[in-house]
């Protein structure tokens, strides 16, 4: 079984996952949970993350969920997909650094402006 997302692209939190994903060409199976339906509560999603929140990665044997998390786990375990592969302890830290700094910027202000528009 390869790489599986949880994920609803309705989510910022989400969004940032797969856009990284596919930016990287990590490949991956979308597992859809659709929020609007409610589907992150059912039983078989709380298997995958007890929280029922998404986005969530599910690999062989590893679950893993948190945005910042998966996208820090995929950037350091496919860092050699990467264009730019930073090679330095200082560049992978500039990398983290970004991770961070978008997590509490662009997807809150992202997420503002969907419910602004919404
Ligand atoms: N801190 C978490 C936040 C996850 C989160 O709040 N996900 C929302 C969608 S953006 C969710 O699943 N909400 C469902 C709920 O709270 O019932 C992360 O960064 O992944």
């Amino acid at each position: 079984m390869g790489l599986e997302l949880y994920l609803d692209l309705l989510s910022q939190h989400c969004r940032a996952v797969y856009i990284f994903a596919k930016k990287n060409g990590i490949p991956f199976e979308l597992r859809s949970v659709d929020l609007r339906k409610g589907q992150h509560l059912s039983d078989v999603f709380a298997q995958v993350n007890l929280q029922q929140k998404v986005p969530a990665l599910k690999g062989r044997d590893f679950i893993l969920t948190e945005s910042m998390a998966i996208l820090l786990y995929l950037a350091h375990k496919y860092r050699s997909l990467t264009v730019g592969t930073p090679r330095t302890t200082q560049a992978c830290a500039r990398v983290d650094e970004y991770l961070a700094w978008q997590h509490t910027t662009l997807q809150r202000n992202c997420l503002w402006v969907l419910w602004h528009k919404g």
